[in-house]
Parts: structure tokens; sequence; C-alpha cells
């Protein structure tokens, strides 16, 4: 927030910053699970930019990205943000706060977001998402993501047997998704909540790992439908230029 102080004349002369509550985010934007908080930034920014400044222009959120690859997350410094050393972490002053799915509902907080439902049925159907997302599908997809995407970025090959394996398990989960999204139009109703956010995430790299949804119709529905808004979009070409530089820089 800045304080504009105007001359007669209307010119702006100078503007003395505030200094609104600093947020942090440690994330490393390669993975998955920082993917969700991308898209929910980008969403955020393009859905609820009047909300925002309306009511919560006294926080900004600054980026500072955790180097997966050098081991940045084992350090001292990250340990004691986040003991499980994994990211994202999110500190808001005293508060720390870790589980990707936390940050999102955080953040969807703060922000008033329509993405956290206010009924409590559909607050429970998208908490069920996030529970079902880290006990069954970030592991799978999260895992085949590891070894045909991160592992090679980084110069390692992945592992045959692995990615053979959670290709299997990957369809089998498909097949939920898919009954569920027959039924409606997003995973907790008829209108998009973090519980799409979420799960969607690890499917921005559906492309690049050759993701055939055939077989899945609903899923490619709401998938598609996904990926064609603005948000997704912007969030996906953040993340084209992360890997772009970091590539520049080995
Ligand atoms: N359940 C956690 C999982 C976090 C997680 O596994 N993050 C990965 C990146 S997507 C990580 O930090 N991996 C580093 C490691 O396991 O060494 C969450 O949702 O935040």
């Amino acid at each position: 927030m800045h304080i504009h102080i105007k001359q007669m004349t209307g010119r702006t002369m100078m503007a003395i910053p505030l200094g609104p509550r600093k947020i942090e985010l440690l994330t490393y934007p390669l993975t998955h699970n920082p993917i969700k908080i991308s898209l929910l930034q980008h969403y955020l920014n393009t859905h609820q930019k009047d909300a925002i400044d309306s009511t919560t222009a006294a926080f900004e959120i600054n980026t500072r990205v955790v180097l997966l690859d050098q081991l940045e997350h084992h350090s001292e410094s990250f340990s004691a943000i986040n003991p499980n050393k994994k990211i994202p972490a999110l500190v808001d002053g005293n508060r720390v706060i870790w589980e990707s799915n936390a940050i999102l509902h955080y953040l969807a907080g703060l922000h008033h977001s329509d993405l956290w439902p206010t009924d409590p049925y559909l607050q429970t159907e998208v908490i069920r998402w996030f529970m079902w997302e880290s006990s069954r599908w970030s592991h799978c997809i999260g895992t085949l993501l590891k070894h045909r995407v991160y592992f090679p970025f980084w110069g390692y090959d992945g592992s045959p047997q692995e990615i053979e394996k959670q290709t299997q398990r990957l369809d089998k989960l498909l097949d939920l998704l898919d009954e569920t999204l027959q039924e409606k139009r997003f995973l907790a109703g008829q209108v998009i909540s973090l519980a799409d956010i979420s799960i969607a995430a690890p499917l921005m790299y559906a492309d690049e790992i050759g993701l055939n949804l055939d077989q899945h119709p609903a899923v490619k529905l709401w998938l598609d439908e996904l990926t064609s808004s603005h948000w997704w979009q912007q969030s996906q070409q953040a993340l084209r230029v992360f890997r772009e530089q970091a590539q520049v820089a080995t």
C-alpha cells in the first residue's frame, strides 16, 4: 500500500511506502505442490482483483525459491520453517503454514475467495478431496512426475519400473475422478473450488507425460475447461519461464 502525495496540479510527486504485512512463500515452481499455489495466485489475480484491492491490500506475498535440486530444503534454516523438509511453506509473521492444501485454504481465506465454498456440505467435500489428494492422488501422480519430469530435468534417469507401476495406479484413480465428474461439472459441485486446483495441478504436465484421457472423457472435459482459462495459462507460462531460466543457469 502506498500513499501518493499530489500537488495542486494533481501530479503525483512521491510515494511513501507504508509497508504492507509481508507474507513469504517458500517454493520451488517446478513441482506439483507448488504449482497448486501458483494456480491459486493466478486465479485470484484474474478473478478477484477488486476484492483483493478493497479488502486485503494490507499484505503482499513475496516468493523465495528453495532449490530442491541443491537440497536447500534440507538446510537448517528451511528445516526450522518446515521440519518435514518439504516445500511449499508459507510464513506470515509468526504463523508458519506447511502442507500445500492448508496453504491453499489460508490464502483463499485471506482473499475471501469463492474457491472456498460457504455451504458446510461443500466445504466438507473440498476437505474430503484434499484428503484423497494427499493420501492417494499426490503420491501416485507425484511419483510418476518425479520419474518422468523432475529427475530428467535435473539430469537423472527416472525408473521405468516406477513409471509403469504408477501409470497403472493412475488409471484406477482417474476412473474414480471420471465417475465423479460425470455427475458434476467440478469436483465439489457445479462451481470451481480449491479441490479442483489441488487435484488438477499435477495435470499441468498431462501433455508432457503423454496422458491419454480417451477412457476418461469427463476428466478430459473438466481439464480442458481448466486449462483453457486465462489464469491456468498464465500459471503455465510462469512455469515455462522458470524452467527456461533454470536451464540457462545450469
Ligand atoms: N503433503 C505435502 C507434500 C510436499 C512435498 O512432497 N513437496 C515436494 C515437492 S512437490 C518436496 O518438497 N520434495 C522434496 C523431498 O521430498 O525431498 C504438501 O502437500 O505440501
